[in-house]
């Protein structure tokens, strides 16, 4: 039984929360973060000192956090390939679209933009940091388009552990109040991962209770 500390609106929590239903893994999910609290606790921060969500325990094994390494730990532990091939080249090209996602694409879109359009009061956005943000995202979105427009997903023609690593974000990404280039093999991309119940589930969820308001 694997035990997740973290709120389902953090990012990265739905990165783990969906890998896990992808994978049919029996878990509980306990509150932690943001209005939740429990971060900052003793025994949380004997888990992880960052005092970040989320925070991984298979059975009574040590607790792991840094999302990419407990996505690989549950990949290699409980997924067959080609969720994340068995070695060599294959895995390490895997690990190379879902680093590149999670280093580029999110890492450039929940701070920079998300923040400043949900979680900033509508009177203290900056709209031309937020339109600059667009920007540096948008570099890498339009290598995602042209990687999607060849593939049916980010590392080839299979659903891997990259999808989840680029796909975590893009719900927020097309649903918050923002100006989108048009990017036709992504957007057809994202309408495939919302097809899946998984996604759905773990990752279209309301962000609402994250919004600030003036
Ligand atoms: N590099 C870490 C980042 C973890 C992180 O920043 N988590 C955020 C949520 S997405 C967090 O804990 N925020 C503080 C909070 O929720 O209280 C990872 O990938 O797991």
């Amino acid at each position: 039984m694997l035990t997740i500390w973290g709120r389902r609106t953090s990012s990265n929590v739905q990165a783990l929360m969906w890998c896990v239903a992808e994978l049919g893994l029996p878990h509980r999910r306990i509150d932690a973060g943001h209005i939740h609290g429990v971060t900052d606790t003793p025994d949380f921060l004997a888990m992880n000192p960052n005092g970040t969500v989320p925070v991984l325990r298979d059975g009574d094994g040590p607790p792991l956090f840094e999302t990419g390494a407990i996505l690989r730990y549950l990949a290699g532990r409980y997924a067959r390939p080609p969720f994340w091939p068995a070695e060599g080249v294959g895995r390490a090209q895997v690990d190379q679209w879902a680093d590149w996602a999670k280093l580029n694409v999110a890492m450039n879109f929940t701070a920079p933009v998300f923040w400043r359009v949900v979680r900033t009061a509508p009177s203290r956005r900056d709209p031309a940091a937020i339109a600059a943000a667009m920007t540096t995202l948008g570099r890498f979105l339009d290598i995602a388009e042209a990687r999607l427009s060849r593939h049916a997903h980010l590392a080839g023609e299979d659903f891997t552990l990259a999808d989840i690593q680029l796909g975590h974000v893009l719900h927020r990404y097309h649903d918050i109040a923002i100006e989108r280039l048009a990017r036709p093999a992504l957007a057809a991309y994202h309408a495939r991962l919302a097809e899946r119940p998984a996604y759905r589930a773990h990752v279209m969820v309301s962000y609402e209770e994250l919004r600030v308001l003036d």
